[in-house]
């Protein structure tokens, strides 16, 4: 049965271009999202996030007809999910347990519309097992209907894991040259998978079960989570024993089996920093490395920060005459890394927000990418060469473009991207 209408419940990072691409290729693409304001905004042709080239799709795709936004699911022949997946609140010291109260919202939300031939699949980054759970809740909505966990083959919907795996800056691309990882509960659900996912993909679909596509994504996260630990612990150690860090990894990446990542201020974003505790929490007695990169990556911001005290103890011995509260520090890039304007779960603002709350004087913030500052932060935004002609101390946080040719001289710098070293 072929995929004349298809659905995409979750319009944000990832349920938004992908839904875009459908609609690019003329199928007739339905978005679904409890947020009014991203209906709204994407039904008159715009977008609620920031994605290069997104804007100029989802804008063909609405004025052309093939894409519209609404905020109860309607009958289609393939639904997407594509909702966030957190972790549920615990007490500090605590594995943090996925929360999985979007997908189920989710699946209950499209139960009610589901038909025999349908196909559901989960894109959203789930634990191990959360795709199986997806069935459980549409079969108990949907007891006049068979699913795969029931009768194999032959059930009237059919249900997969697909992950997304694009790098945000680059979703618009890599939706369509990335290979995809397919996990169907049989393997009827994989090929029908795969021939949805062909519409608009040009990497390769591979086939597996449904686990282990949910572990692929885990592991593809976790993996560069211990990598840039490493590259962390390094920096910690380079500084104890008076290396400089950027030089000794770009040493020992001449080595043909070696290539270490980069150092910074922490690990920030939504999927690096929170993926490697779903493998934790489910296997906590196994996963103890995946378990200390993410206690190294965390630790990284409050490491920076004692750094920025001592730079402003040392800047006082320089400067008898001057007190803590007449001086100015600057902080370089808000962004969870470089060149983009996501602040969300950024080491970079964390540290900002510290630093403003703990220093007694005037802290400037520069961020290229962002036109207003949170409102959360007593502090203004300016420009790269104000700050770097006012400050005192400067803290590098974010490797932005911008940065690199500009640099302090001869002031105290605390640099988290080794750039102006
Ligand atoms: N970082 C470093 N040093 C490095 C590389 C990154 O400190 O050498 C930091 C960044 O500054 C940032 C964090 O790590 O704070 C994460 O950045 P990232 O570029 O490594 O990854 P994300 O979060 O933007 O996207 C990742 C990607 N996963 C992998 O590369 C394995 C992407 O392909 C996934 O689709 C995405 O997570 C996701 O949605 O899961």
């Amino acid at each position: 049965m072929s995929f004349e209408t298809i659905s995409v419940v979750g319009l944000g990072y990832i349920g938004l271009p992908t839904a875009a691409m459908f609609a690019s290729r003329k199928k007739k693409v339905i978005g679904v999202d409890v947020n009014q304001h991203a209906v709204e905004t994407i039904n008159r042709g715009e977008i609620h996030i920031v994605e290069p080239d997104l804007d100029m799709i989802v804008h063909a795709a609405v004025t052309e007809g093939y894409l519209k936004a609404v905020s109860t699911p309607e009958p289609a022949d393939a639904f997407l999910i594509a909702v966030p997946t957190p972790f549920k609140e615990c007490a500090g010291g605590e594995i943090p347990e996925p929360d999985l109260r979007f997908i189920e919202a989710a699946s209950k939300a499209i139960a009610p519309v589901l038909k025999k031939g349908d196909i559901v699949i989960l894109e959203s980054t789930s634990p191990v097992g959360a795709t199986e759970q997806m069935a459980e809740w549409l079969a108990e909505a949907r007891s006049d209907l068979t699913f795969p966990q029931m009768v194999g083959e032959n059930a009237d919907v059919n249900i997969a894991h697909c992950p997304e795996r694009v790098l945000p800056g680059h979703v618009v691309r890599e939706l369509v040259e990335n290979d995809r990882v397919i996990g169907g509960l049989t393997k009827k659900c994989s090929e029908r998978s795969v021939e949805l996912y062909k519409t608009f993909v040009q990497g390769e679909c591979v086939i597996t079960n449904a686990r282990t596509a949910e572990m692929v994504k885990l592991t593809e996260n976790s993996c560069r989570d211990v990598q840039i630990a490493f590259a962390n612990e390094l920096s910690m150690i380079c500084d104890e024993l008076n290396i400089n860090v950027w030089e000794l990894i770009s040493l020992a990446n001449r080595h043909p089996r070696i290539n270490i990542l980069q150092p910074g201020p922490g690990v920030g974003g939504h999927c690096i920093a929170v993926d490697p505790w779903f493998i934790v929490s489910k296997t906590p007695e196994q996963a103890k490395l995946i378990y200390q990169a993410r206690k190294v990556n965390d630790s990284k911001p409050k490491w920076v920060i004692d750094k920025v005290k001592i730079a402003i103890s040392d800047f006082l011995q320089e400067h008898p005459s001057r007190t803590a509260n007449s001086i100015t520090i600057a902080c370089y890039g808000l962004a969870f890394k470089a060149n983009i304007d996501d602040l969300r779960e950024s080491p970079a603002l964390m540290i900002s927000k510290e630093i403003v709350k703990l220093h007694q004087g005037q802290t400037f913030l520069v961020e290229p990418n962002i036109s207003s500052i949170p409102v959360d932060i007593d502090a203004s935004l300016i420009s790269i060469s104000k700050a770097i002609d006012e400050a005192d101390i400067h803290v590098m946080l974010v490797d932005h473009e911008e940065f690199k040719d500009q640099k302090p001289e001869n002031a105290i710098v605390v640099d988290t991207k080794g750039i102006w070293l």
